[in-house]
């Protein structure tokens, strides 16, 4: 079947926004409210296992201070903490502190020349993707995209798949027909188990995680300069992904039969 959508999540993927992005607002957040929280980047590294920031932050107080998890008020606390660590964030993308990947943008206006449907997948709140997006493309930017699923518009976050059966259901479209682009476990996981095709670009935090499954694992997306780093699959004489090397990519996965997609 061809390739007719292209699915993106965003943290990792799009962009590196953990480590000098969400970590840094949720420790200014922790600063403001007077807790003595500081998440280093190893620490946060070994949070990122839970997806989704409230619920991050929830684990890290039962885990780490359970005087404060087991204040009354704990439940608003926790929303508190995520709405101002959230404007912070936004923030900080609006003045242009996280970049796209290198060969993200081109690859989206080749996709979109091409006449590919774009879609997002993400676990992070619904104001960040739109702050990403428009900090980085432009106003029109979030519009590239025609469904966006994000936060908690589903019950469970990845490594659950509801949020990309959310994204093919508006979509109108079966998993055969998509490919899902991922950085994390927890990312594909969640794809795969939606029955999607998928690629895994890795990042500093990712690197080394199982990526069993995935059609081809890279380094970046490569870019002219920065050559196409394959760690798993073949590059098929490509110097950075381009939608043939997507669409090549997603009719082997379906060649290589669907059970070599479902997760193991
Ligand atoms: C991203 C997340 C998010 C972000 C923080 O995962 O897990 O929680 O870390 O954003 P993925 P929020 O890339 O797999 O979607 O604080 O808005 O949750
Ligand atoms: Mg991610």
């Amino acid at each position: 079947m061809a390739l007719e959508a292209v699915i993106f999540d965003v943290d990792g993927t799009l962009a590196d926004t953990e480590r000098d992005g969400h970590r840094v607002a949720f420790n200014a957040a922790f600063a403001e409210a007077g807790l003595g929280w500081h998440w280093d980047a190893a620490l946060y590294g070994q949070l990122l296992s839970v997806t989704g920031g409230k619920e991050r932050i929830r684990h890290y107080a039962e885990r780490f201070d359970s005087a404060t998890a087991r204040r009354a008020d704990f439940a608003e606390l926790v929303q508190r903490l995520h709405q101002r660590k959230t404007r912070l964030y936004t923030d900080l993308v609006a003045q242009g502190r996280i970049a796209l990947r290198p060969g993200v943008g081109r690859l989206l206006e080749a996709l979109r020349a091409e006449g590919l449907r774009l879609a997002i997948a993400t676990t992070t709140t619904p104001d960040n993707v739109q702050a990403l997006l428009e900090a980085n493309l432009g106003p029109a930017g979030p519009a590239w995209f025609e469904v966006i699923g994000a936060g908690d518009v589903v019950g469970a976050k990845k490594p659950a798949p509801d949020i990309y059966t959310w994204v093919l259901d508006r979509l109108g479209l079966g998993p055969q027909a998509c490919l899902a682009v991922e950085d994390s476990e927890n990312g594909l996981r969640s794809s795969q188990q939606a029955g999607l095709a998928t690629l895994v670009v890795v990042n500093d935090y990712t690197l080394g995680q199982d990526f069993a499954g995935a059609v081809a694992v890279i380094g970046g997306f490569g870019a002219p300069g920065q050559p196409l780093q394959m760690l798993r699959g073949r590059a098929h004489g490509k110097r950075w992904v381009d939608p043939d090397l997507l669409r090549i990519w997603h009719a082997e996965a379906w060649r290589a039969g669907k059970d070599a997609l479902s997760y193991r």
